[in-house]
């Protein structure tokens, strides 16, 4: 066991990138996330702590991935991905956040380091490796540079994968990791990955009439070029039409397009030409996030978003493992159906929560913002079906369900053809992490098995309105979420106001929470009318700018 590293190394590439300013680093929602220009002491710090997380786990493969995701061009952020391909475990992220904010000094840094290596009893002598990939950032290149940094000054081997989507990083983290296991997840190359989905979405789509062309909003992103890469695998398979796909203008990432913009202004996004009868979606910069939408007759716009891609997912599913008639071994010897769950956050619409529980059937589990708790929640489920309303999530099977599709004979052609169809969601379904290239394709193929239009998949339940506002404040940290993002614990009193101008409004909700992507508070709203819904959001963000440090602009453009 080695515990000793050295420092005299680590304080000469520390001198590289020294923390200069008084800027405190936080690991967010969905890691550090800020303004590009501030990063390179936190690359650094990540390099670092990615040699150890390896170590800690005797040599597997770490990935990082440098994006801000739904985020301006102008910012940049970074994420470390657990050898299968899940988020960074949380307890580590305050060794991050320490590390990071260590870097003003080569005693403090190497005095973090000391402290964890010792916490989490790491032998040093274990090898270390590390993957890296980055969006179409510009600033992304510089940042991997000052992370291989840190990497090599812990001796640790890195491959960078260059640009990729984030869910292709978590992909190829997970195939390093089980290759030549009984759990192997494929090649760990960008090739494999699209050859992987695109004969999934063939196999369950062989037959059925192909739907119309698809129009899909790239973001500006990395989502775009890896789309077109995607289409020529699937060939005549899928007909689509790919808008926004600039990634060498500058300041075109997410401007006014992406699937963080469609679903907030609930609006078709920048340079899409949607006519009736077209269906549309949306990525994000960093391709993890989608949402569909549509228009009627009278050009109403129809968001298809999150919480409705979970409730189509969930259904398929579910039917299909009744006419398969799946049974699941049980530790117990026992053989039972299988137990499928949704999860879910308080930004779920209210009638999607209740369609899952009184319609569909299915339990529904809540937990705080951010795809790495709903994860771990939909483990613990046969089928966890996972999706934020913002059109974050994926579909977890069990190693038990997949077992279980493996063994299965159907009794009739029609079972036997319900179990291919499980049997290629597996392979379809990214099991890492929430994508959006691989979630439209679980959409369109479940659209395409039942020849199901966008219209009808909305009828399924209609949402109450809603609205989502951001509010600046002076410092966001004063407001303290609890109940799964509910309630606020602070500022002391602003809670009881909420509860007083919820009560006054037909189906009333609202929530108030601090962004960990941007440096805002987020005000949800829902109510039985468009105007109520808006008036509540108005009340509240009027709460929280008059009376809890709000700045600049006070928030009532929207106002009706
Ligand atoms: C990230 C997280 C999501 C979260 C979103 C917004 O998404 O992965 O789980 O919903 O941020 O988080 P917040 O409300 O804390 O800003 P992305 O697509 O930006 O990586």
């Amino acid at each position: 066991m080695t515990n000793s590293f050295d420092k005299a190394k680590l304080a000469n590439a520390l001198s590289s990138h020294t923390l200069k300013s008084a800027t405190r680093f936080q690991y967010g929602t969905a890691g550090f996330r800020m303004e590009a220009s501030l990063l390179d002491p936190v690359m650094f710090a990540v390099g670092l702590l990615a040699v150890l997380r390896s170590k800690y786990h005797k040599g597997k493969t770490i990935g990082v991935m440098v994006t801000a995701s739904h985020n301006p061009e102008k910012d940049n952020g970074v994420k470390l991905v657990e050898p299968l391909g899940e988020m960074l475990v949380q307890s580590w992220e305050g060794y991050a956040t320490e590390l990071a904010n260590a870097t003003s000094s080569a005693d403090a840094i190497t005095s973090a380091l000391e402290s964890i290596i010792a916490k989490e009893k790491i032998d040093l002598s274990q090898p270390a490796r590390v993957v890296v990939a980055r969006d179409t950032r510009p600033s992304g290149k510089a940042l991997v540079a000052s992370l291989v940094d840190g990497v090599q000054c812990l001796g640790g081997e890195i491959k960078d994968f260059g640009l990729f989507t984030t869910p292709q990083l978590h992909y190829v983290v997970r195939c390093i990791n089980t290759a030549g296991t009984e759990d192997a997840y494929g090649e760990p190359t960008e090739e494999a990955y699209y050859e992987k989905l695109a004969a999934a979405f063939k196999k369950i789509t062989a037959g059925y009439p192909r739907l119309s062309p698809l129009l899909i909003d790239g973001a500006n992103g990395i989502g775009a070029p890896a789309m077109e890469k995607l289409g020529k695998y699937l060939g005549d398979s899928f007909a689509y039409q790919l808008v926004n796909n600039d990634v060498v203008s500058s300041g075109k990432l997410n401007h006014e397009s992406g699937a963080d913009f469609v679903k907030i202004k609930q609006t078709k996004p920048l340079g899409m030409d949607l006519k009736y009868g077209q269906r549309a979606c949306s990525l994000d910069g960093d391709a993890d996030r989608i949402v569909f939408y549509f228009t009627e007759e009278d050009g109403t716009f129809r968001l298809l978003d999150g919480d409705k891609i979970a409730t189509l997912a969930a259904d398929f599913i579910m039917d299909l493992a009744k006419q398969a008639n799946i049974l699941v071994q049980r530790e117990d010897g026992s053989k039972t159906p299988l137990h499928i769950g949704l999860v879910q956050t308080a930004y779920a619409n209210g009638s999607s929560t209740a369609y899952v529980k009184d319609t569909l059937q299915v339990p529904v589990v809540f937990t705080p913002t951010g795809v790495k708790h709903l994860h771990h929640a939909a483990e613990e489920f046969d089928v966890g079906v996972y999706f934020e309303a913002n059109g974050h999530g994926t579909v977890l099977f069990s190693p038990a369900a997949i077992k279980a599709f493996k063994t299965s004979v159907g009794a009739t052609p029609a079972a036997e053809k319900a179990i291919d169809a499980l049997r290629a969601l597996t392979e379809l379904i990214n099991q890492a992490v929430g994508d959006a290239l691989s979630d439209m394709l679980l959409v369109e193929a479940t659209l395409t098995y039942q020849q199901k239009s966008f219209a009808k998949w909305n009828s399924d339940y209609t949402d109450l309105p809603s609205r989502q506002e951001k509010v600046k404040v002076a410092n966001r940290a004063n407001f303290v979420p609890i109940k799964a993002d509910t309630e606020l614990s602070h500022p002391i009193g602003l809670q009881e106001k909420i509860n007083e101008q919820v009560a006054k409004f037909s189906k009333g909700r609202c929530f108030v929470r601090p962004s960990g992507t941007e440096d805002i508070v987020r005000v949800y709203a829902e109510a039985a009318t468009r105007e109520e819904t808006d008036r509540l959001c108005y009340l509240v963000c009027g709460l929280v700018f008059d009376g809890y440090g709000g700045v600049g602009t006070r928030p009532t453009t929207f106002l009706p």
